[in-house]
Order: structure tokens, then sequence, then C-alpha cells
């Protein structure tokens, strides 16, 4: 047992824009979770919608830092990954798995690869194809509505009930991970808008749901805040339903204290404002079983 919980975190460093390590680090420090960064690549900016960002790749460097950790004998509570750049990106980070996987820590493996129905500009249908493989070594995967489709294979902008979406989350499941979550699900059906986050529990075979109004404004890190709080409350030794309700309230607050100031909303949200309240206790509000 370490006094600290520690994660190892598989992501680049973009330094400008609230996105990846520069608010995962903050958000899981913030928990009491000691993050042990193993960068992908720096970049100026993200690439949701800034051009001309400078790009620095650190593809060369990741299996000396891997086998560097290995030889130090350091372990993991649990091992982290989202955006990756390349295929050869997405293998070493299976072999980490491979390295630091136990009996009891977590994989949690964020598939990051696109958003409101398209894949991002740095991906391709190669990555999707070697994305499915590397979710085949997870614990939990937490694609948000438009990556959960192109993993399966599905239409990304089609309009499908809550029916065919758990059945979506069973088919993501055995493709390996033991719990999926897929994030900003829509629902069209209500007369105020909702954004959904849906979990599935292969072992307990049981379905949860977290709802939230939803607000017509995009920022981008917010999946990667999400995940991050959500790994932070299981670690903490929440339940999922609890730790799913957390990311989901973390991430409204985060919205409704950015959302009234006039700032591009590329620069992501206002994290700087709430992150103290990641260490109130949670107050469950919206979790229901499906
Ligand atoms: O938040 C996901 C993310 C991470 N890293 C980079 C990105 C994005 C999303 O656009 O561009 C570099």
């Amino acid at each position: 047992m370490h006094p600290v919980k520690r994660v190892a975190a598989i992501h680049d460093l973009s330094g400008f824009g609230r996105a990846s390590l520069t608010s995962i680090i903050p958000i899981l420090s913030s928990m009491g979770i000691q993050v042990c960064p193993l960068p992908t690549a720096i970049l100026s900016t993200h690439t949701g919608g800034f051009e001309d960002y400078t790009f620095v790749d650190l593809t060369d460097s990741m299996e000396g830092f891997m086998n560097h950790w290995h030889s130090l004998n350091i372990d993991f509570d649990c091992i982290y990954s989202g955006f990756l750049g390349s295929v050869r990106q997405i293998n070493i980070v299976s072999k980490f798995i491979d390295l630091f996987r136990t009996e009891n820590n977590l994989v949690v493996i964020d598939p990051v690869m696109g958003d409101n129905g398209k894949l991002y500009v740095t991906m391709n249908m190669e990555m999707v194809e070697n994305m499915r493989n590397l979710i085949s070594k997870a614990d939990i995967i937490t694609p948000n509505f438009t990556e959960a489709a192109y993993l399966l294979g599905e239409d990304p902008n089609t309009k499908i009930s809550e029916c065919k979406v758990k059945e979506w989350m069973v088919r993501l499941s055995e493709m390996g991970p033991k719990i999926v979550i897929i994030t900003s699900v829509p629902d069209n059906h209500k007369k105020h808008k909702e954004t959904h986050v849906l979990a599935y529990n292969k072992e307990d075979n049981v379905f949860w749901k977290v709802s939230s109004k939803h607000i017509p404004a995009f920022y981008p890190g917010t999946g990667d805040a999400f995940t991050s709080v959500l790994v932070g409350g299981l670690l903490q030794g929440d339940s999922l339903p609890l730790a799913l309700d957390r990311g989901v309230q973390f991430i409204s607050t985060c919205i409704k204290a950015s959302y009234g100031f006039k700032y591009p909303t590329r620069e992501g949200v206002l994290l700087e404002k709430v992150l103290d309240t990641l260490k109130l206790p949670v107050i469950v509000s919206s979790y229901e079983l499906i």
C-alpha cells in the first residue's frame, strides 16, 4: 500500500488550453493522488480549435521512461492513458500495461479519438483499429458517444435510444473491459435537452445513468477532466456510481463557472476556479440504475 495512491498518466502535455496533462495533474493532485506523467508529446496548444500548433513527438523516449520505472520496481495503483498520437504510441502503452499490470491495479483507457460525430484531425481509421486492440487490455474505458461509435464501427451521428446505447456498452465490454462508460450521450427526447453518462459493469451486469442539463457550449478537455475525477474517486474508494456522479457534478460545475465569462471556449473550462470543490464530499444527487 502506498501512503498516497499513485497513477501512471500516459498523455500529452499541451501548453495552452487546459487539456490532457494540464488538466489531469491538478485534478488528481487536488484529490490527493500522486500523478506520474509519461508524456507522449509536447504541444504548444491542444488541437481542438487552434491552428499552427507546434509539436514535439516524445515517442522515442517513452520506452526509456517505462524501462527506467520498471528497473526501479515502481508500481502503480492505476495506469491511465488518453490521447495518443500514433500506432507506435498505442503499442507502447500496450507494452506498459503488460509490464505494470498487477492483480490489484486499475487500467483505465480513455480512447480519445474524436467528438461531435468526427475524428480529431490527427486520427485515422488505422488508429481506431489499433485502439480497439488496446481497450481489450483495460478494466475501464471512457469513450464519448462518437468514440464509442467508431470503436464499434457504427454511425457516430446516429440518434439512438437508451436501449441501443445499452447494447453498445455490452458489445464494447465483450471487447475486453469490465466497465464501459460512455460520456456525452445525447438525449433529444426531453423538452429540456439533457446529456447523459451511461455505464455498464459487466461483472455485476448493471447499468447506471447520470444526467445533467445540456449547456450549448463546447469546451475541449472536459473528457480528460471527467475521467480524471472518475479515476480519483475510484482510487479514493468511491463505488462506480458515486465516482460517476462526482465526475458529472465536477464537469457541470466547471461549465457553469466558465459559461458566463466571455472568452474563447477553446481555452477550456476555468478549472482553477473550481478545483477546490474536489475536496468536498460528493452529494449524491442524480445517479440511477437503468
Ligand atoms: O482532450 C483531449 C486532447 C488531448 N490532447 C490533445 C488534444 C485533445 C483534444 O483535442 O488535441 C493534443
